[in-house]
């Protein structure tokens, strides 16, 4: 179980759809393949997505703080000395999907190890979670018509709207125009990506008064303490916390500071070993919980799906597990499959997924690139 390689791989695979949203914009899938290597012959793999307008971190970044800093504090342990991994990687401050990659890899090998799921050795709660997608900017009647056959295709009914553009109309009239085209027969939040001030979003929040929303996500930023406060006292569903509380310490103080009263949990960004601690304390806190989608591919959506589904409180909501539909292709040797609206657990052990070679084949950037 001692681990003797890390292996930090950088890919590209082009996005059918780019999303859009106040943030930033996707149009590939830059990610790093992360595979953790032990004595027995055993590989765990995750992926990082960096995302440089939310964290800093970029796929160069993530590949040197990997080789460089990370693998070298990590070769030698165990797979059963998750803490004192933990431990070191938590020395470092930044680079979240860096650690949360090579986190999630060696749960996963730990699962090939043992003969055993990941969700399983997490909690096991459940066999399938609900899927929410993601809708990106564009005209309301593009976006009504891309929930539209998300629902055909898929059985998905519940959708997170982007919004956080200006004037905030242009957003209101989408959720709006959802909510008359589907009447009751969806669930609809927001997420802002700090797109608007807090007076903004005040208003949006009263012109959407009447559109039944799930939640509202960080719709003005954290940073801005008294006008999130005053906006979050008088918002009348759970004010979700995402890029403002990506770590334990960010939902306590976030939580208890009243700038928000719900979270997002993304394993992109804190693996299973802090996203275990952050469930945890949400529960001691006693806020709902979203498995939220850092723009995952279809391993990173498998690694929310595997946690996700360990607890109660991480299946009660619909997770943010349909990102990789808008990519053109991905690297699983199985496609992940959304039926009726759900995503099943996936069978086998550890993460459940397999690596197709050919593919990583195609689209590694790398040396190793056939
Ligand atoms: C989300 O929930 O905000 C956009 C930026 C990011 O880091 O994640 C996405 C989705
Ligand atoms: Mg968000």
């Amino acid at each position: 179980m001692k681990i003797t390689r890390i292996e930090a791989i950088p890919f590209a695979i082009p996005y059918r759809k780019p999303l859009k949203f106040a943030s930033g914009e996707v149009r590939t899938a830059s990610h790093v393949l992360v595979r953790v290597h032990t004595d027995d012959g055993i590989v765990g793999v995750a992926e990082a997505p960096p995302r440089p307008f939310t964290y800093g971190e970029t796929q160069r970044g993530i590949i040197a703080v990997i080789e460089d800093v990370f693998a070298p504090q990590l070769v030698g342990l165990t797979l059963l000395e998750r803490e004192e991994a933990h431990e070191r990687l938590a020395r470092t401050i930044g680079n979240p999907t860096a650690k949360a990659a090579i986190d999630m890899a060696m749960w996963d090998a730990l699962g090939h190890t043992l003969n055993l799921s990941v969700t399983d050795l997490l909690g096991g709660f459940t066999d399938r979670l609900k899927v929410s997608h993601m809708l990106g900017f564009d005209e309301p009647s593009v976006m009504v018509a891309e929930a539209q056959r998300m629902r055909d295709t898929y059985g998905i009914s519940t959708f997170k709207v982007k919004v956080g553009r200006k004037p905030v109309t242009l957003d209101t009239a989408v959720v709006r125009a959802l909510r008359a085209h589907f009447g009751n027969t969806v669930e609809l939040y927001v997420d802002g990506n700090r797109g608007w001030t807090a007076a903004e979003s005040a208003r949006a929040m009263r012109e959407m008064a009447d559109l039944d929303l799930l939640f509202a996500e960080e719709l003005c930023p954290a940073d801005d303490v008294v006008g999130r406060r005053w906006l979050v006292e008088k918002t009348d569903v759970p004010f979700i916390a995402d890029e403002s509380a990506p770590t334990p310490a960010d939902v306590t103080r976030e939580i208890l500071g009243g700038s928000a009263t719900a979270i997002n949990i993304k394993t992109a960004r804190t693996g299973f070993t802090t996203s275990r601690r952050v469930h945890h304390l949400a529960e001691g806190l006693g806020i709902e919980v979203v498995m939220g989608n850092q723009i995952d591919g279809q391993i990173g959506s498998a690694c929310t799906l595997a946690f996700g589904s360990a607890f109660a409180s991480t299946s009660r909501y619909a997770a943010e597990l349909s990102n990789f539909l808008d990519m053109s292709d991905d690297l699983l040797a199985e496609p992940l499959q959304i039926r009726d609206g759900h995503l099943h657990r996936l069978p086998g052990n550890g993460i459940g997924i397999a690596i197709d070679p050919d593919k990583l084949a195609h689209y590694r950037i790398d040396e190793g690139r056939s």
